[in-house]
């Protein structure tokens, strides 16, 4: 059975066993090469300066530089640097829009071509199918993963990160470039997304950084996950729950990939969570 232009039922059940859903053709070459564009653009525009910007760490966490510059960004269009875009002078080793590691974490609502791309009736079906009842657009990222200097990212769930009560976290991750074993594709736990969560990430008292929250001090597995390839408009769902990670490229060729995050709007949101919109109120997938 099909949806109206959402999944099938055995899509839903393998989203719902698996904890993704790989859907290979969601997005026609032209949507892609149309956001591959606009985002070169915004990191020209938006790239700010090394002292002023955050760089990545494997693990996804801000370090150096200015954590304001980062907990600010939930409504703003950030550039964020990879860690080895510097050498030991501490100066970038090419332009400067070449050494990002992404782009955040509001595009989807500021930038007219993110915009189009991000909202449809086809991913509110998506959205629905998967389960959120009022589809709400938390963040946005376009991550770059350069040739040669695109970091690990190492196992997390992303609830941990964008905690809802009760979890509701649903990741949208389109592929813009092939994205293979080489050059730095997704890796998912299959069921993983049963594993109870072991940590949340929050805002300390002073709201100037972030502590995680440990309930469980015991690793995610590192064995058992699957690489999830992906050719250009590929688009995989990725549970709030389930343990993923992506390693870092080793090839020549770029891995660009635009990802949302999404939330049931009527789950609670914590105002201790990093990511806070302040100027910018979260909309569907609709409008
Ligand atoms: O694209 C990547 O390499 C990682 C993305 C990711 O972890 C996410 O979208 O939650």
């Amino acid at each position: 059975m099909i949806t109206q232009d959402g999944l099938t039922t055995a899509q839903i059940e393998f989203f719902e066993l698996n904890g993704y859903l790989v859907l290979p053709n969601f997005v026609d070459d032209d949507a892609c090469l149309k956001l591959r564009e606009q985002a070169m653009i915004l990191a020209k525009k938006h790239c700010p300066s090394p002292q002023e910007a955050t760089v990545f760490t494997a693990d996804g966490t801000a370090v150096h530089a200015s954590d304001d510059y980062f907990l600010t960004s939930g409504d703003k269009i950030r550039c964020f640097f990879e860690k080895d875009a510097f050498d030991e002078h501490g100066e970038l080793r090419q332009d400067a829009h070449l050494c990002l590691n992404k782009l955040g974490h509001a595009m989807h609502d500021l930038d007219p071509v993110f915009k189009d791309f991000s909202h449809s009736s086809r991913l509110a079906a998506v959205a629905k199918s998967v389960g959120l009842q009022r589809a709400q657009l938390l963040q946005s990222m376009y991550i770059f993963k350069q040739p040669r200097i695109g970091g690990e990212v190492t196992s997390h769930v992303d609830h941990t990160y964008l905690w809802t009560e009760p979890q509701s976290v649903i990741g949208f991750w389109f592929a813009i470039d092939d994205a293979t074993t080489q050059n730095g594709c997704m890796w998912a736990l299959p069921g993983g997304h049963r594993i109870p969560v072991k940590t949340r990430n929050r805002l300390t008292p002073d709201r100037k950084s972030t502590f995680n929250e440990i309930f469980d001090p015991t690793p995610y597995p590192t064995e058992g996950l699957v690489p999830l390839e992906a050719t250009r408009g590929t688009l995989i769902l990725l549970n709030g729950t389930l343990p993923h990670r992506s390693g870092p490229n080793t090839s020549d060729k770029p891995r660009h990939a635009y990802t949302i995050h999404a939330i049931d709007g009527t789950a609670n949101y914590p105002s201790d969570n990093w990511l806070q919109r302040p100027s910018l109120p979260m909309s569907g997938f609709l409008n």
